[in-house]
């Protein structure tokens, strides 16, 4: 058989279509284990792999989706990974025989890695292991990654891939019509993480149709010169008496073959509700049209959970913000030390406000533990804002759990020339999928002259290579040294920017501020630095974004290097401000009254000083209900807003949602009685047969948090006992909550037997499948395509 690697260089490939909802119609019992049908029921799974390969299917998927640990625990069957994954791996195989590729289906664990969730990374490592282990072992030509909505989590799946087998690696995420991941994570930042991680497919599969998935991969391309796979929906399902259909017709889901091949899809295959008729007609119509594509070139960007910031190549210069460095910075040492992170959080979001784009996050200090330092950083810099990062320690094993603790393509800072450091760092590098900053000093220290700093340049992009990172991944810094001790130097550090990317044709980056250590007005020396190395082609400054003098600069240089195109940034910055101002330096809530502090601290998601603020608003002499309703809830409102403006994702809602818990969790205990009345009270659960509960348990806090009064059934919830607990405990509303096109009829089911028991209640529905249209269909109240919306809609019926 040919290699796959190669197979999709040479043409695209057919992948086959749904398994889950034919095994649903076949032999799967409603909330029965998918995985279970390869041992129970094995003639039927063959037979469908029979069906897709007689179609025109290149590729079958193995009915191994579902088939990891903590997923199967959920139907007991958590010691059986092994079995059902090499079963599934042998039933597709006896369908395709060796003229077919097999791959292994890997989904998510429906855990959360922290902070978000309580895996732990290395946990999650561990779990895709023993999977993908399984796979590998019968057989599989390559391991799909399919419907991951956490990044994370999926960087956790692809390393553990690359630690146990060398096959092939496809990695998709699913996204929603608003075009981001259920956790916030955009089509370019995904592609960009995943081409770091050096996945040999990138792409999307269900979620949307066709036309939804062809816009995802156009923004995936802009993020990755990687080839893509398409696998939609055959429509977006529709509920008809009462069973869920998908609408797409064969025709439908071919229309975009000919844009697909154009951006570099060599896989192309079907989620919920493809059939073999759709994989027979997806296979003839990619006859009529040439399969050849060359790949664009490739292109250095750096990624978070939500955003990216491209570097190097054409791209203007990148400002890296300095200040979360505790060098100089008494406060910060000091938090350091105690665990504390308020400063970081506060200067992450200063910082980018004043225009950094990437933030340099180091915590060395005497007596800090800067391995438990460094990922307390990075979680509380990813919650508070959604700049990509760059590491800057010399310690291997704190860079090491910082990588793990990141959400996406960050740049580490820093490898040196030294055989050891290059050893240790640049490995790291390639595991988890970073890029990095290569310093010009090696074993004899920095090199005076620019063409020795060249040389050790060239012996780290030799080193990088080697591992496997490529070039448009490493950044070289020609090192700044204080003008006060050896003053030619700065001219060699010029020149050599000059060089390196002459000559080796990489990325350079410096420590501006280095430059005028020990002198007066530090800024006036450094800004003028800066100019200078701006025009020898810096492409990354580490300078402190705060320093107007240094802003000023930047946006003047960018117009005269024309990289700010019809000085379009520099007008709209200045043409408003006649006189500039020095910035705000510390202390800049003390002119805000009370209650907007409060509202502030749930904003920025301050849960570790909310309290301290309740504290003083009741010195201050409010009481719990103006706090609660002019302090926290305005903040929370605040966040809704933003967070309905794209201008924050997930994890910063729950970062606030937990810092209003805080607050409440201290109101509950001291002032009990005092809060004001429960706005209502309201059952909440996830449907039967459905295992999904993050949607549900945000929901459950954010209405919480606004006061009313929730009963928490958790997930896979029978509609018999919702029917019980409503009756007894005389809720005002029900909410439900389902993930999985396969458990959407569970909610018609559970509001007609409410009906039907005569129980009135207001009824809410949501979850990533559901629709307004659905929810109308089935007669509920309420649709909320997400937390925050549910809160609104709830207040709207039943708070006053
Ligand atoms: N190259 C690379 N990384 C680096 C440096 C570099 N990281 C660290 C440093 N150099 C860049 N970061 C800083 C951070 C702080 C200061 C300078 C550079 C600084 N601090 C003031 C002081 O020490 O007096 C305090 C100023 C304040 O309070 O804000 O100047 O070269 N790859």
């Amino acid at each position: 058989m040919t290699d796959f690697r190669k197979a999709i260089t040479e043409r695209v490939l057919v992948l086959d279509g749904a398994m889950g909802t034919l095994l649903q119609e076949r032999c799967l019992p409603p909330g029965g284990c998918p995985e279970e049908m390869n041992r129970v029921a094995p003639d039927a799974v063959t037979g469908i792999h029979a069906e897709y390969a007689a179609a025109g299917a290149d590729i079958l998927v193995a009915n191994s989706f579902g088939g990891n640990r903590a997923k199967l625990a959920h139907y007991g069957l958590d010691s059986a990974v092994d079995e059902l994954n090499r079963r599934a791996v042998e039933l597709a195989r006896k369908a395709g025989g060796n003229q077919l590729f097999i791959g292994g289906s890997v989904g998510p664990t429906g855990r959360f890695v922290e902070p978000v969730g309580d895996a732990g990374f290395d946990e999650m490592v561990d779990i895709f292991a023993e999977q993908i282990s399984a796979l590998a072992g019968a057989g599989a030509d390559l391991i799909s990654f399919e419907t991951f909505l956490d990044i994370r989590e999926l960087r956790a799946g692809v390393i553990a891939c690359r630690d146990v087998c060398d096959l092939p690696i496809v990695a998709q995420m699913t996204f929603d019509d608003a075009g981001r991941t259920v956790l916030g994570t955009p089509p370019i930042a995904a592609a960009v993480t995943l081409d770091a991680l050096q996945v040999d497919v990138i792409g999307t599969n269900c979620g949307l149709g066709i036309d939804g998935i062809h816009d995802v991969l156009a923004q995936m391309r802009l993020g990755t010169s990687r080839p893509l796979i398409s696998q939609a929906n055959a429509g977006l399902p529709i509920l008809k008496d009462g069973q869920t259909i998908f609408p797409g017709t064969p025709e439908e889901m071919t229309a975009y073959h000919e844009r697909l091949i154009a951006l570099g899809v060599r896989i192309i295959g079907g989620c919920c509700g493809t059939t073999p008729e759709h994989v027979r007609a997806m296979r003839a119509a990619l006859d009529h049209f040439p399969h050849d594509w060359t790949p664009p070139a490739r292109r250095g960007f750096l990624s978070s959970r939500s955003a990216v910031t491209e570097f190097g190549g054409e791209a203007p210069c990148v400002l890296i913000g300095e200040r979360i460095n505790p060098t100089g910075k008494k406060g910060y040492t000091q938090e350091l030390l105690s665990g504390k992170t308020a400063y970081i959080r506060r200067e992450a979001t200063a910082q980018l406000a004043a225009g950094a784009q990437l933030l340099d996050v180091n915590c060395g200090a005497p007596g800090v533990d800067e391995v438990a330092a460094l990922e307390r950083a990075v979680f509380a810099v990813s919650g508070a804002c959604t700049a990509p990062l760059v590491i800057d320690t010399s310690d291997p094993a704190a860079l090491e759990r910082a990588l793990k603790a990141t959400d996406g393509k960050v740049l580490i800072n820093s490898v040196t020339g030294e055989a050891k450091s290059l050893e240790r760092i640049l490995p790291l590098a390639r595991r988890y999928g970073a890029a990095v900053i290569g310093l010009t000093l090696d074993e004899k220290g920095i090199p005076a002259t620019a063409e020795g700093r060249v040389k050790v340049a060239s012996k780290i992009l030799d080193a990088a290579l080697a591992v496997g990172l490529p070039p448009q991944d490493l950044v070289i810094d020609c090192l700044t040294l204080t003008v006060s001790a050896e003053q030619q130097r700065a001219l060699e550090t010029l020149r050599a920017l000059r060089l390196v990317r002459d000559d080796l044709g990489l990325a350079t980056a410096l420590g501006v501020s280095n430059i005028s250590f020990g002198l007066p007005s530090r800024p006036v020396l450094s800004s003028a630095f800066f100019a200078m190395a701006l025009e020898a082609g810096l492409k990354a400054a580490i300078i402190n974004p705060k320093d107007e003098r240094m802003m000023d600069v930047y946006r003047s240089a960018l117009v005269l290097l024309c990289q700010d195109v019809r000085a379009e940034d520099y007008i709209a910055h200045y043409a408003e401000q006649t006189v500039v101002t020095a910035p705000a330096v510390g202390g800049q809530e003390s002119h805000l009254d009370i209650s907007q502090r409060l509202a502030a601290a749930i904003v920025a998601g301050d849960s570790e000083g909310i309290v301290a603020l309740v504290k003083d608003a009741v010195e201050e002499g409010l009481d719990v209900m103006t706090i609660s309703n002019e302090g926290l809830l305005p903040g929370l409102e605040e966040v809704g807003r933003r967070f309905a403006a794209n201008r924050i994702f997930l994890p910063q809602v729950m970062q606030a949602a937990e810092t209003m818990q805080a607050a409440f969790g201290y109101i509950k205990e001291n002032f009990a009685g005092e809060s004001g009345p429960s706005l209502g009270r309201i059952l909440m659960a996830t449907v039967e047969g459905d295992i999904h509960d993050i949607g549900k348990n945000i929901v459950c806090t954010l209405l919480e948090n606004h006061g009313f009064e929730v009963i928490d059934l958790g997930k896979n919830v029978p509609s018999a006992r919702i029917l019980e607990v409503a009756l007894e405990m005389k809720v005002d509303a029900v909410g439900l909550s389902a993930l999985m096109t396969t458990t959407l009829q569970q909610m018609d089911v559970t509001l007609g037997k409410l009906r039907d028991a005569g129980i009135k209640v207001f009824t809410m529905v949501g979850g990533a499948v559901v629709t307004q249209d659905y929810a109308d269909s089935i007669g509920a109240d309420i649709y909320a395509r997400d937390a925050l919306e549910a809160v609104v809609k709830v207040k709207a019926v039943l708070g006053h």
